[in-house]
């Protein structure tokens, strides 16, 4: 530990500790911008700035050294970083009433904790160019304040690096490659810098006019269905604690908006187990194809399509669940309804950007029509919760609709790093065997460690050596590994964003202060394993609906029918 002065109160603080968290910790909140705890650390926006002897110096890169004397509250310190956010507000479009981040800006709260009640600095403004071109993510340089947090994003976090700094001096914007527009870029949409964006220079596309003209028109049947990782953070948006479980309340928000039937991804799960765990015991027995690698992730498919493009044929066939959910939406469902499946729309609420451009792919037809024609973020499904006025903490507790919303507990952890895996595993070793599974928590294949590697031994003797990859960056080095020849598996669970699809570039925004405070990642993990445990049934094969499924319509997993529904494959 150090010993540091901070406004004339003695304080012990662990060695290496920036200045601007030992502050934090004696309850004294530093503005800043720039500053987002393992993406970026540039101190390049100067609103944090403290003095230390005769010197200003921004605090969220200054670590803290043994009888440091500090000051942040000092004439000097209040006027130069109003100095400082008077020229970011300066150039800033300043359309608050209708930016998506309104009340949740982080520059909009610096300018309100420092006072400023008008913008002193008027003058030229640099780059308006917005730029709506990918299906998943909207640029907005007007409201760019140039922190950086996207770029360490996208650069350092995910090793995607499409869009970077470019030109200098006042002309300095964020771009892709060439200024080109971000759809013809390198973008996988993953959208993890937009939840690193602390104003609304990037923002999902949004499709709720989109959702809304559907539910308004008489002749479509509109079929709703949700993500595990949804239910877990919904709830943040209407002020609840960030884990608190909301599964009941969404299915009850969600008939109050007027869709037709509330379904659930974790149905389209199950599904996904069953096909996918059959093709993985077929390549285990061929030995092609090895490892077999989940399919799942748009962003992760788009990542191997850019830069593993040799290595496609490894991808699991298996279309996401979402995906495989439309599909019998719109074959099985609507043979049921006896409905027309070109006036069925089918809406996904995603924790996910990626899952947009998925939705719209062409490998994810069938017969010219989309299996899922509108993807929601977590926040656009809020939003719209919020439009219709309905009072979401009070709503009593709703179940889904039958016969696609039921969903065992192995379904539901698919929205944490590691559930597919451990879903899968639950299934494929009692195919096996046929005797059902002592212990069903795989422990080993849970927790934040970026890459998590595990050999399961199947009841006949074959062993699966499996990787459980999070975060694009860690799914680099992995691959990479294994092109030198040091690692080699049979299973590779990779999801792109870290942690799993619960901190998916949908969700709910934390603002950089309560990201670095909590632990969203593993609170959010734990009210999904807490979903599963209250379930009755928590292997996918167990499922009745399932069962029903296969015995009323595809026949057996990996079927001819089940082939044409739901498996694709992707091609460089
Ligand atoms: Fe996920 Fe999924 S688990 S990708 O993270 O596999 O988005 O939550 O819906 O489709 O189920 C996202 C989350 C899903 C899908 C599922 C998978
Ligand atoms: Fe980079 Fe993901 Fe943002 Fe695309 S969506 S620019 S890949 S961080
Ligand atoms: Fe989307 Fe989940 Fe992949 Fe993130 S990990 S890009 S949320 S599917």
């Amino acid at each position: 530990t150090v010993k540091i002065m901070i406004d004339g109160v003695e304080t012990e603080i662990v060695k290496g500790t920036t200045v601007l968290e030992a502050a934090r910790d004696q309850g004294i909140n530093i503005p800043s911008l720039c500053y987002l705890q393992g993406v970026n650390h540039s101190s390049s926006c100067r609103v944090c700035v403290v003095e230390v002897g005769p010197r200003l110096i921004a605090s969220c890169t200054l670590i803290a050294e043994d009888g440091m004397k500090i000051q942040t509250n000092t004439k000097k310190v209040r006027d130069a970083r109003r100095t400082s956010a008077q020229l970011l507000l300066s150039d800033h479009d300043r359309e608050c009433l209708s930016c998506s981040r309104g009340g949740n800006c982080e520059l909009q709260s610096v300018s309100n904790s420092l006072n400023i009640r008008e913008v002193t600095y008027t003058g030229e403004h640099s780059s308006r160019e917005k730029d709506y071109s990918s299906p998943a993510i909207v640029r907005d340089a007007s409201k760019c304040i140039l922190c950086g947090r996207c770029v360490g994003a996208c650069g350092t976090v995910q090793t995607v690096g499409a869009i970077g700094f470019a030109k200098r001096g006042f002309d300095t914007v964020i771009s892709t490659a060439f200024g080109r527009p971000l759809a013809e870029s390198t973008c996988v949409n993953c959208g993890q810098c937009i939840m690193a964006c602390p104003v609304g220079a990037l923002t999902e596309h949004e499709n709720i006019r989109d959702v809304w003209d559907a539910i308004a028109d008489p002749d479509q049947y509109v079929v709703v269905q949700t993500a595990p990782a949804v239910r877990v953070a919904l709830g943040e948006e209407f002020g609840l604690p960030v884990g608190t479980r909301t599964t009941g309340k969404m299915a009850a928000a969600l008939r109050r908006l007027g869709f037709n039937k509330v379904f659930d991804t974790v149905f389209g799960a199950d599904l996904t187990i069953m096909e996918e765990g059959t093709e993985l015991l077929s390549r285990l027995s061929s030995g092609q194809n090895l490892p077999l690698m989940t399919s799942c992730c748009p962003g992760w498919v788009k990542f191997m399509e850019h830069n593993f493009p040799d290595m496609l044929d490894n991808l699991s066939t298996c279309k996401s669940p979402h995906e495989m959910e439309g599909a019998m939406v719109k074959s099985y469902f609507a043979g049921k309804l006896g409905i027309d499946p070109q006036k069925i729309t089918v809406v996904s609420i995603m924790p996910c950007t990626a899952k947009k451009f998925e939705g719209a792919r062409e490998e994810l037809s069938n017969k010219d029509m989309q299996d899922v024609d509108w993807v929601l973020t977590t926040r656009e499904l809020a939003a719209m919760i919020k439009e219709a006025g309905i009072d979401f903490v009070n709503l009593k507790d709703e179940e889904f609709d039958n016969p696609l919303g039921v969903g065992s507990g192995a379904g539901t952890i698919f929205g944490a790093t590691g559930g597919v895996s451990e879903a899968a595993l639950r299934t494929v070793f009692e195919l096996v065997s046929g005797q059902p599974l002592d212990t069903i928590e795989y422990t080993a294949v849970r927790g934040m460690d970026g890459i998590k590697e595990n050999t399961v031994e199947l009841p006949d003797g074959r062993t699966i050596r499996t990787a459980v990859v999070h975060g694009l960056g860690n799914a680099r080095r992995l691959m990479e590994a294994m092109q030198r020849g040091e690692k080699s598996y049979d299973f590779m669970e990779v999801m792109a964003c870290a942690g799993g699809c619960i901190t998916g570039g949908g969700q709910p925004i934390l603002n950089a202060a309560d990201s670095s405070r909590l632990d969203v990642k593993a609170l959010r993990a734990k009210a999904i394993y807490s979903e599963d445990e209250a379930q009755t049934v928590r292997k996918s094969h167990h499922n009745p609906f399932i069962k029903q499924l296969y015995a009323e319509f595809l026949g057996e997993p990996n079927s001819h029918l089940a082939h044409e529904l739901l498996h694709t494959h992707y091609t460089a």
